[in-house]
């Protein structure tokens, strides 16, 4: 019982608790993936916290990148506790899936996180600001499953902040905006409202924006902060891995590397299409509840999934 309350801290729930049933009469363990480096990963597990590696059979029966664990995974581990090593053995079934088309000509997936609950769209309200982009980024989280909220940092900068999210708002019907700084600690109450406990949420924007500078602050950690350019307000890519953190409060956060590019996956890219998605979302967020929008946007994802393969 007492484990089980901590799985639930890391995020567990009845979704996974029934993806897990299979497994519960054998010796292996959940766990959930907390990082991951070149094919070694971390993950945390009721017990503690092991190096894994995958199982044989994972790697042999991959037929791509989503078939490897990701961050936010669950999956259930082989412990040896002694040496705090395990072993990956299966992958649970995601509930959300955020991802992108790997940078380059390549056609494959990279997944950013899974099973995420909500995902901040980070921007800071200075040159960094693109509108083009933050639609590109709105598109890709409406497709995971994920709930999308827009913040919009450096507040302390910016002599305008009310224009910016006047903007975003006109492009991204029904979805939250905040303004705030992580330097000078404003208008983090309004983010923690998301971090309720056992909800996962993670972090994404263009380097430099100041992702690991709000993370620091809601989780009083250290994670690595660098200035940006003068020139053109462009961070330099400090953050290399997607790693998460669990807040006193319960909230399991993820921070993510800044993207260099960000092509979406899993549907036409472009301007036309995001229109037209957030028009329907538009006469669908008219009339419902936030449940019935989300499904509206898992529709969007799997129609425009079907349509790719065609
Ligand atoms: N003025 C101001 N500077 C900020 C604010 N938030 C972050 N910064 C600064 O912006 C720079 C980049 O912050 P980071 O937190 O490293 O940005 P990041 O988004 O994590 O960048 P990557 O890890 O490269 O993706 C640092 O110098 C921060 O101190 C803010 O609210 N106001
Ligand atoms: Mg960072």
């Amino acid at each position: 019982m007492e484990l089980e309350l901590h799985l639930k801290d890391f995020g567990w729930n009845s979704f996974f608790e029934s993806n897990f049933e299979d497994f519960k009469r054998s010796e292996l363990t959940p766990a959930r993936v907390v990082e991951e480096f070149k094919g070694l990963y971390r993950v945390q597990a009721a017990q503690g916290e092991y190096r894994a590696e995958i199982a044989g059979k994972i790697q042999h029966q991959a037929a791509g990148r989503q078939d490897f664990p990701a961050v936010g995974d669950w999956v259930a581990i082989l412990a040896r506790s002694e040496e705090a090593r395990a072993r990956i053995e299966h992958i649970l079934p995601r509930r959300t899936k955020l991802s992108r088309k790997v940078a380059g000509r390549e056609l494959s997936e990279q997944i950013i996180a899974t099973n995420l609950d909500t995902v901040f769209v980070v921007s800071s309200m200075n040159r960094e600001f693109n509108l083009r982009r933050m639609e590109r980024y709105l598109t890709m989280v409406w497709d995971s499953g994920a709930r999308p909220v827009v913040l919009l940092n450096k507040a302390d900068l910016c002599a305008d902040a009310a224009a910016y999210a006047a903007e975003v708002e006109n492009i991204a019907p029904r979805t939250p905006v905040h303004m705030l700084s992580g330097l000078q600690k404003t208008g983090l109450e309004a983010v923690q409202d998301y971090l309720a406990r056992g909800t996962t949420a993670a972090f994404v924007g263009s380097s430099g924006v100041g992702k690991s500078t709000i993370i620091n602050r809601l989780a009083n950690a250290a994670l690595r902060v660098q200035p940006v350019r003068e020139q053109d307000d462009r961070g330099q890519h400090t953050t290399t891995s997607r790693q998460m953190l669990f807040l006193p409060c319960g909230g399991i956060l993820i921070d993510t590397p800044g993207m260099r590019e960000l092509q979406l996956w899993n549907q036409e890219e472009g301007a036309e299409h995001a229109r037209s998605q957030r028009q329907s979302i538009m006469d669908c967020s008219n009339r419902s509840d936030w449940r019935t929008i989300a499904s509206c946007w898992r529709n969007f994802a799997f129609r425009n999934a079907r349509w790719i393969l065609r």
